[in-house]
This record gives C-alpha cells, structure tokens and sequence, in this order.
C-alpha cells in the first residue's frame, strides 16, 4: 500500500533566536524564539509512505541523504507520524529547495515543516497547525516556526514532555506589507559547526548565556509590542541587538567558532550607519537586512558592491500549504 502528498513551506528569519536547549531528543528550547516567515525562500516536499520500503529515505534536490542524516532530522518526523498510527510504515521524501540548501538559510526548517505537513496529509491525521509545529520542532527546531505564516512565536515551554512547546502566529503576513527581508548571499560554503553542536557547545561553555537569556526575558514583549505598532526604529533596533546578542554567545563559546566573517561585520557597520534597516544573522555569514521596500533598493546596491554573489528580496509569507 502507497499513500503521499507533497506540500510547501517557508524558510524564517529569527529575530529572536533560539540558541541552547534544555532537552536534547525533543529539541525544547532555553528561550522563547519569534520568526518572521519568508515568502521566496521555500522547501517543497512529496512525502510518499509505502509498505515496500525497509527504511526512510530522503531527496534533496536530487541529492540522496546519508542515512545518519535521515535519521537525526526527518526521519525523528516520521517516527512520530508511524508510532501515531501504530505502523511500521516507511516513507521516500522527495524535497526541492529553492535556494543552495547550504547557505545556512535555514533549510532544514522549511524542509522540515514542510515533510510535516505533507505527512499529515498522506495518513489522513487532520492535525492542526499547533499539533504539527511539535511534531516538526522534534525534527529540528527552528522548523516549528515554519508551520506558520507572518511573525511567529516559538513557546519555550517549561514542561519536560514539551507539550507547551509549540508555535503561534502573533501578527499575521498582511500586518506589515512594505517590510521586507533582503539576504545577501556572499558564500555558500557548508558550515564547519552545525548549529546542532554550536548551540550544544554554547549551554556548555558561555558564561554570557545567562545574561543573554535575561535580556530576551526582559526584551521579548518589547520586541512584539514594536511589532504591533509597527514602530520602525524600535524594531530595527531590537532586531540587531538580538542578533548580537547571539553572537556574542558564540564567540564566548569554547573551543571557539564563530558564523561571522568579515564581510557579515562590513554589513553590521554599514546597515547601522545607514539607519533606516536592521541586520540579523542566522548560524552563518550571510546577512539578512529587514528594511521598508520603499528602501530595499539602496540595501541591495550596497550589497551588489560588497561582491554578494546572488541577493534575494523577500516579502513576509502566508504560510505553508498543502499542493494539490
Ligand atoms: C534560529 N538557528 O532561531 C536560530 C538562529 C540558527 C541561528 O534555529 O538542533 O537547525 O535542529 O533544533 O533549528 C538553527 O538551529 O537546530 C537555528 P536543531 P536548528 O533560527
């Protein structure tokens, strides 16, 4: 017996970032997150399960995943979906980026999310969004956020089942229509660190991390209440400061690593001075610039003559859906 269903998802640009875990298997953050959806950088997914097969199997861009590799991401997706209808049933997933699934834009986040909710189509569960964003935070966690459009909020939770767990849409695409995120891509190298072993490696060894916590506790409501108004200059501001504040954390890490190079300070430099945008980086170099559209055009200029290779401009997504 065969059942699939394929379905699309959106990358997401954490403004506050998710950076340490309190649990390892289910991936239960330290710190409540908030993403902003992205619209043209997405993951496609078919999810076929077939009583024929002796193992998952998983395709990116034609590319066949490493088996170690199925099983510590989208592979902990599917076993939540065969231990929900009680069979062992195995799937072939077969995912199309569109984007170089290495340049840290979050792919294993869209990729997930949207495996998630094929599945759920294929077997027939009808769960809904909140119910998938914890199957899906268990495959990686930064895809819990992608189960949603517009500006979503990843809750820390505090239970250790992390059934508190899960994602919320707290302001919805259509709020804010002229913000838009520009990302640069001036390298496409795959990261030495994975953020799996950065962010295991930071809990362990940054003595700032407490301090980093206590400025997302004491800035987090700040940062939704800017969004809510759509207050430009407290945004941009958090925004970057956020971003920071991570990286500081990494680079307090020991042994030491770090996602910035000099082209990323280059960006911080110029986009501060610029004063009309905000930077945020993910675990990588390449720069996000949130920014009014009206603007977008003088970000871009400036990142054409840094030497970026290719520079995207996306519009906050509605969300994921399943294809027809
Ligand atoms: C985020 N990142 O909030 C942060 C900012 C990267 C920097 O979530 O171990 O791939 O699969 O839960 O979600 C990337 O980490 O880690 C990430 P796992 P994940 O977007």
């Amino acid at each position: 017996m065969k059942t699939e269903a394929e379905a699309i998802a959106p990358s997401n640009i954490a403004i506050v970032k998710y950076w340490g875990k309190r649990n390892r298997e289910l991936n239960l953050p330290l710190n409540p997150s908030l993403s902003i959806s992205l619209n043209e950088v997405w993951v496609r997914s078919r999810v076929i399960f077939d009583e024929s097969l002796r193992d998952d199997e998983v395709w990116i861009n034609n590319l066949k995943l490493e088996h170690r590799e199925v099983k510590d991401y989208a592979g902990r997706v599917l076993e939540v979906f065969r231990s929900m209808v009680g069979r062992r049933i195995f799937a072939k997933v077969e995912s199309m980026t569109n984007f170089p699934s290495s340049a840290g834009l979050a792919s294993s986040a869209a990729g997930i999310a949207s495996i998630t909710l094929a599945s759920n189509e294929a077997l027939g569960l009808n769960l809904n969004t909140k119910e998938l964003s914890k199957i899906a935070r268990i495959g990686s966690g930064s895809a819990c956020r992608s189960l949603f459009g517009g500006f979503v909020k990843w809750n820390a939770g505090v239970l250790d089942s992390g059934e508190d767990s899960f994602c919320e849409e707290i302001v919805p695409s259509n709020h804010w229509p002229e913000l838009v995120d520009v990302i640069a891509i001036f390298s496409e190298e795959k990261k030495k660190v994975s953020s799996r072993t950065g962010m295991e490696s930071s809990a362990l060894s940054s003595s700032l991390m407490k301090c980093r916590l206590d400025f997302i506790q004491r800035t987090f409501e700040e940062v939704v209440d800017a969004i809510r108004k759509k207050d430009q200059e407290r945004f941009f501001n958090l925004t970057m400061r956020h971003s920071n504040s991570m990286h500081a954390v990494i680079l307090d890490s020991w042994p030491p690593f770090f996602y910035l190079n000099d082209k990323s300070l280059q960006v911080m430099r110029w986009v501060y001075e610029y004063g009309k945008a905000a930077y945020t980086f993910d675990a990588g170099p390449n720069p996000h610039i949130l920014v009014l559209e009206n603007n977008a055009s003088d970000v871009v200029n400036f990142l054409q003559d840094l030497g970026a290779k290719k520079v995207i401009v996306s519009k906050i997504s509605d969300g994921p859906r399943v294809l027809k």
